[in-house]
């Protein structure tokens, strides 16, 4: 079942399919299903959960997903009525995360989110049942001994989370840090869930990032130091892609994997060419950009997957690629060079044949442009960022 947004209803449709199949559910019907009005208790109307009973009994389904926030009343009252178990968005999104987490900080990050979804829905759904069974005002009732209980445990296990998490939040600050202080400027790929950014980031590296025909494949960002065809050295980050509607929540759990994409230098936004929702979907990731502060940043706009279709639509300042057969790569690494080398100045500099520690320096830190051996010096034309280049003063 999918409600009616700005997207058309079998794009919704499609995309909820393909969250399932990320988790290797099968698939044995799909349908949307318009809202005329909200119906308190089960969100969809009573002729509509009828013949959903029946096609669940036809079929003998395991499971049904709502793609929509359902209220725990509503969740419950469908499985009752159902008589099986459902799923909301939230709930089959940190499915997902859960079983693709890799690293101490994704693990942490998807286990808190999943704490505080259980919390809200616990303390709601027991507080209805209480007040359906006359037990509101009085105290010590079973189900409230059991309720406390289970809060308790809750609290204390998401407590726990937390405060692991924020070590892990910290080491990764600091090796932020070194890193800055090494000059090594980070690129991150961003882009909507299925874009291509971790194949693009193989493609970039040869590293081996897994790579799946599957929704988020990657949770958490992969980061990988790779050199520029000019020697320079950065560092690549792959990030989890974007969906639609992502439950606020999830952005808040997510806030440690994001805030790599806030620091970044620069952004390389991989678009889906070949999907017909590619403008909608770009949309999407510029307002989670946004919301994460990341809005302003230095961009560019990598077009993915031209070779599937003829005559692929690339717009004029973006970068058209195929981060499967490679074709537009090498331009488009040219073009991370060049954009990371924007406000860098040139320097005409002299050094010893003999001082291959600076002469190493410069190769690493900057572009050098020309190089001619005069008897025992060493003339060079270099282009350096502005930090680099107040450095190599101090050096001297
Ligand atoms: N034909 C073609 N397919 C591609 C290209 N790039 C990626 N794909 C395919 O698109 C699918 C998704 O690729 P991924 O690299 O996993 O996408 P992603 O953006 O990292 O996805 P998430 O991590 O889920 O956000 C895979 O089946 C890839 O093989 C391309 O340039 N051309
Ligand atoms: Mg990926």
């Amino acid at each position: 079942m999918a409600p009616v947004g700005a997207r058309t209803a079998e794009q919704k449709l499609a995309e909820a399919v393909n969250l399932l199949q990320a988790l290797d559910v099968e698939v044995f019907h799909a349908e949307s299903v318009q809202l005329s009005r909200i119906i308190p208790a089960t969100l969809v109307g009573g002729g509509v959960v009828e013949r959903l009973a029946e096609v669940v009994k036809a079929k003998q389904l395991d499971v049904v997903l709502v793609d929509a926030q359902l209220s725990p009343r509503q969740q419950r009252e469908l499985e009752v009525k159902l008589n099986v178990k459902v799923l909301d968005r939230t709930g089959v999104i940190l499915d997902i995360f859960a079983a693709r987490a890799r690293t101490r900080a994704g693990i942490l990050q998807v286990e808190a989110a999943q704490l505080a979804y259980q919390q809200s829905r616990l303390v709601r759904l027991w507080s209805h049942l209480e007040r359906q069974r006359g037990g509101m005002g009085k105290t010590g009732g079973p189900g409230e001994r059991q309720l406390e209980l289970d809060k308790r445990m809750l609290r204390s296990r998401l407590a726990k989370v937390k405060a692991e998490l924020r070590e892990v939040e910290q080491t990764r600050g600091l090796q932020r840090m070194a890193r800055n202080r090494a000059g090594v400027p980070t690129v991150a790929l961003v882009g909507y869930t299925n874009a291509g950014k971790s194949t693009l980031f193989n493609r970039l590296v040869s590293a081996g990032t897994l790579v799946a025909d599957a929704l988020f494949a990657t949770l958490d960002p992969l980061m990988r130091k790779m050199k520029l065809p000019t020697g320079q050295e950065v560092v690549l980050i792959d990030t989890v892609g974007f969906i639609a509607d992502l439950p606020h929540e999830l952005v808040e759990a997510f806030k440690a994997t994001l805030e790599e994409v806030t620091m970044a230098d620069l952004l390389l936004h991989v678009h889906d060419a070949a999907n017909p929702e590619q403008e909608a979907q770009a949309a999407d990731v510029e307002n989670v950009l946004g919301q994460i502060g990341a809005g302003g940043k230095r961009t560019l706009q990598v077009f993915n997957k031209v070779d599937t279709v003829a005559d692929v639509y690339v717009p004029k300042e973006a970068w058209g690629v195929s981060a499967v057969t490679g074709q537009g790569v090498e331009d488009l690494l040219a073009a991370i060079t060049e954009r990371l080398q924007e406000g860098w100045v040139k320097l005409k500099v002299k050094v010893s044949a003999a001082d291959g520690r600076r002469l190493a320096w410069l190769h690493a830190h900057g572009t050098v442009e020309t190089q001619e051996l005069k008897g025992e010096t060493w003339h060079l034309a270099v282009r350096l960022n502005p930090a680099d280049a107040a450095q190599w003063e101090s050096m001297k």
